[in-house]
Formats: C-alpha cells, sequence, structure tokens
C-alpha cells in the first residue's frame, strides 16, 4: 500500500507540473484527490488494517495528501499570474477626469456679500446681534409697548423658559439690533446689521415667516434726510450697476419720526413704466425715517443730543428684483435647481 501511495504521488506531481490552465489543474485535482479517487479509496480502506500498519500507513498518506495540495496551490498560483490580463487593466491617464460637481454660495449670502462690500467702501461697519432676542431689544426700545398696534404687524414666536423676568422671542426685524449697539458705542457712527428674522406670517410668493433684512443706521450730531437720499441712492446705484433715483412717501414707524416708505426707480425702464413695475417707475424697497428721540433715550442717549437715519428692506426682496425671481418661497426650498443657477 505504501508503494501505492508512493507511486501516486510520483503521477501526481508529474502531472500537475506540466498543467498549462487553472480548468487542467482543478482536473487533476478531482482526478487524484477526489471523492472517487484511488488516494481516497486507500484512505477508506486504512481501518482494515493491523494497528502498526494503520499508523505508518496513515501518517504517509497524510504526509502525501499535504504534499500533492500544497503543489496544486503552488500551481494554480503561478497560472493565474500567467493569465493575468494586463492589456484589460491598463488605465488611459489621458482621458479627461469627471467634472467634480462644486457646491458654491447661496443667492442670499451672495446678496448679502455685495451689500456688505458696498456699504464698507463707504465707512459702514458690519453689527450683529441675536436671532432670539428679549423684548426690550425687538419692541419696548424701539417706542412698540406692549398693546402696541404696530406689534400686530410683526407677531411673532415667543419663546418660554429662557428668561425668568423677561419675555424673548424670535426677532421680527434688524431693528432690534438699533439699541443693543447704541448701548455700547458712542456716535458718531455709521452701520448696517444684514440678518435673519421671523415673523408668524402665512406665506405666499412674497411673504416668508423667515427671512433677512438689512439694517442701516447713522448718528451723528447733525444727520438729515438728504443725508439718507443720498447714501441711500449711491448704494441703490452701486448694486444695481445703474442710476438709481429714490422716492420717499411719508409713512408711520414707532421708532423713526419722520418716517417714510422708500421706493428706487423701475430697475428695467429707468422711471418710464413697464410691465415689472405695473406702470409705476417705482419698486417698493423698504422702510425708513430718522430715529425717533425714544430710541436714543432707550440707549441711555439725552434727548436731542444727536441725530440719525434707519432703514431697513428686505434681502430677498431685493434679490427677487436683481434676479427676476418671482416667489420668495425657492429661497429656503433646498432645491438645487434653482439654487445652483446663481
Ligand atoms: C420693518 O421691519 C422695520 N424694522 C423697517 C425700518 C427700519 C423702518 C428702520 C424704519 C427704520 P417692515 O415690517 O415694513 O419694517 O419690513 C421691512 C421690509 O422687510 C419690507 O419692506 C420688506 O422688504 C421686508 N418684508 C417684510 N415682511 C416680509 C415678509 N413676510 N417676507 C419677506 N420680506 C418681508
Amino acid at each position: 500500500m505504501k508503494e501505492k501511495i508512493e507511486q501516486i504521488k510520483k503521477q501526481a506531481l508529474a502531472e500537475i507540473i506540466e498543467a498549462t490552465s487553472v480548468e487542467i489543474a482543478e482536473e487533476l485535482r478531482i482526478k487524484y484527490l477526489g471523492r472517487k479517487s484511488d488516494f481516497t479509496n486507500i484512505l477508506k480502506s486504512l481501518k482494515d488494517l493491523t494497528g502498526e500498519e494503520r499508523k505508518t500507513v496513515g501518517q504517509l498518506a497524510n504526509t502525501v495528501k499535504a504534499e500533492i495540495e500544497s503543489a496544486f496551490t503552488q500551481k494554480e498560483k503561478e497560472l493565474k499570474e500567467k493569465s493575468f490580463d494586463f492589456a484589460a487593466e491598463k488605465i488611459d491617464v489621458t482621458i479627461p477626469a469627471k467634472k467634480m460637481k462644486r457646491g458654491h454660495l447661496h443667492p442670499l449670502t451672495k446678496i448679502q456679500n455685495e451689500l456688505e462690500d458696498i456699504f464698507t467702501s463707504m465707512g459702514f461697519e458690519v453689527a450683529d446681534g441675536p436671532e432670539v432676542e428679549t423684548e426690550f431689544y425687538n419692541f419696548d426700545a424701539l417706542n412698540m409697548p406692549k398693546n402696541h398696534p404696530a406689534r400686530d404687524m410683526q407677531d411673532t414666536f415667543w419663546l418660554k423658559g429662557l428668561h425668568a423676568n423677561e419675555r424673548v422671542a424670535m426677532r421680527t426685524q434688524t431693528s432690534a439690533v438699533q439699541v443693543r449697539y447704541m448701548e455700547k458705542h458712542v456716535p458718531p457712527y455709521r452701520i448696517i446689521v444684514p440678518g435673519r428674522i421671523f415673523r408668524n406670517e402665512a406665506t405666499d410668493s412674497t411673504h416668508e415667516h423667515t427671512f433677512h433684512q438689512f439694517e442701516a443706521l447713522v448718528v451723528d450730531k447733525n444727520i438729515n434726510v438728504g443725508n439718507f437720499k443720498f447714501i441711500a441712492q449711491e448704494f441703490f446705484s452701486r448694486f444695481f450697476k445703474k442710476d438709481v433715483k429714490v422716492r420717499l412717501r411719508p409713512s408711520y414707524f414707532p421708532f423713526t419720526e419722520p418716517s417714510f416708505e422708500f421706493d428706487i426707480s423701475c430697475t428695467m425702464c429707468g422711471g418710464k413704466g413697464c410691465s415689472g413695475c405695473k406702470n409705476a417707475g417705482w419698486l417698493e424697497i423698504g422702510g425708513a425715517g430718522m430715529v425717533n428721540q425714544f430710541v436714543f433715550e432707550s440707549a441711555g442717549y439725552k434727548r436731542n443730543e444727536y441725530q440719525g437715519f434707519a432703514w431697513g428692506f428686505g434681502i430677498e426682496r431685493l434679490a427677487m428684483m436683481k434676479y427676476k425671481i418671482n416667489d420668495i418661497r425657492l429661497f429656503h426650498s433646498g432645491d438645487v435647481r434653482f439654487t445652483s443657477q446663481f
């Protein structure tokens, strides 16, 4: 039996060396080590041998089996390496790379950056304040006490439990930053306050519940409406890159006196009248006025010591004018078909 095992080993190793493909090697594996092979039959018949014989023949059979298996493994490895198709794996380094999709700034951020650039070039400072604001800075300090009818137009989201003694709300206007800034600075100063604000509004194509405003505040000893008009005209002309005129209409805000709404000459027809301005020749922009002395007093200034003007308008509405966007809700829709156009 030992000779038979040695003979199988010799024959198997010789044939394995000659194998020219992985398939042939696999056939040989079945032939020599498969269930119906002579070798397997020998292993099965070991049980009929006497104790000592079974031991020596068994040991030999196991060693030979391991040798044949290792020869197969070695051969298979060699054949696989040889048959590897390097041509199919080649990389053409001249093929242009796939274009990476790069993100970019949101249109509102771009507009805000533009506004800041123009105003800082005119000597303004950019100021900021919290979006969660106290009732004092958002309303009372601005001459809008509890039950003042002007509060109705800025219904907001009140927050519970943040301050023990004071009510806090999501701010409804960037004007809330006025008194905060005044308290910490001594005039003269000119600031802009771009920022997000919140109102409890039913939304439609021109109204959002969360939107951005842009406040300007200039305070000194001798500021007048003419200063406001000049700066506004200068800003809008630079922003729209054409000559823009500013028009004031009487209005009311508790924190300015006198107050006005201001319009700019239509940026499409230059004031002649077109479908964009509904033939008015003017586009409504925002609210403005001379700072009410009550507001200076809220900040601890003496009445009539300073004068100033302030204005506020919606950044979304301005972006809609510049880019001819017909629905304000697109800005926060998260729809990349919209944002990728800018
Ligand atoms: C104010 O919020 C005042 N704080 C503006 C102001 C500042 C007046 C300084 C005087 C001095 P008003 O509520 O009108 O005013 O809002 C100002 C601008 O915000 C509007 O002209 C409009 O451009 C924009 N706006 C108001 N409500 C919405 C809304 N729901 N969605 C989008 N934009 C709005």
